[in-house]
């Protein structure tokens, strides 16, 4: 049945997306501490454990294999109290996450935290472009139940604060769902 085929896990997992340089992996950090989850930054996990197909030259990245990403987390995420942090979602097992955050920062904001990253061209203006036009929101959303979606600004070190204390509130409250 459906129920006996989802996971028992009695602790949440949260993804927590956005535009790179909106503090995804500043605020995990500290969220995992403060909440005493596990954190996994894939971007880190694809090239430590090369789950790629190569380097593309023109957008300067990894080609990550979304399915060796997946196998390489499947156990853990049965598990359960685990905090995932990438700028994508879409290609993640639904059933994995209890919520979804997406950092937000304005555009002047996270135009200065790139540019001092040393981004620039087109690899800057595609990750404004990706911020303006709302891209990891809208990916979230059509990737997730919208009840589980969660934006919240990241344009101060308040805002991180805030951010975490919120999060740690809601990972403390949550109780696995009742099943029939
Ligand atoms: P991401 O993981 O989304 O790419 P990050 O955590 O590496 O972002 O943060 C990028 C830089 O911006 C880093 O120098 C820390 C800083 N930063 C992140 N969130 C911030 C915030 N809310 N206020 C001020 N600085 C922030």
């Amino acid at each position: 049945s459906r129920s006996r085929s989802r996971s028992r896990r009695v602790r949440p997992n949260v993804l927590v997306t956005g535009t790179p340089g909106t503090g995804k992996t500043t605020m995990s950090s500290l969220l995992a501490d403060a909440a005493a989850m596990r954190h996994f930054n894939v971007g880190d996990l694809v090239r430590q454990k090369g789950l790629h197909d190569g380097w593309d030259d023109h957008l300067h990245c990894h080609v990550i294999n979304e399915d060796m990403v997946c196998d390489e987390l499947e156990d853990s995420m049965e598990e359960g109290g685990n905090i995932v942090d990438y700028h994508g979602c879409d290609f993640f097992p639904e059933r994995w996450f209890d919520l979804v955050v997406v950092l937000q920062t304005d555009n002047s904001v996270l135009h200065d935290r790139l540019t001092s990253r040393g981004y620039m061209g087109a690899k800057l203006t595609n990750n404004i472009e990706c911020e303006i036009f709302q891209v990891l929101l809208e990916e979230a959303r059509e990737s997730y139940a919208s009840e589980i979606v969660m934006p919240l600004h990241s344009n101060n070190v308040e805002d991180i604060s805030r951010n975490v204390a919120t999060l740690t509130e809601w990972i403390n409250n949550w109780r696995p769902p009742v099943r029939l």
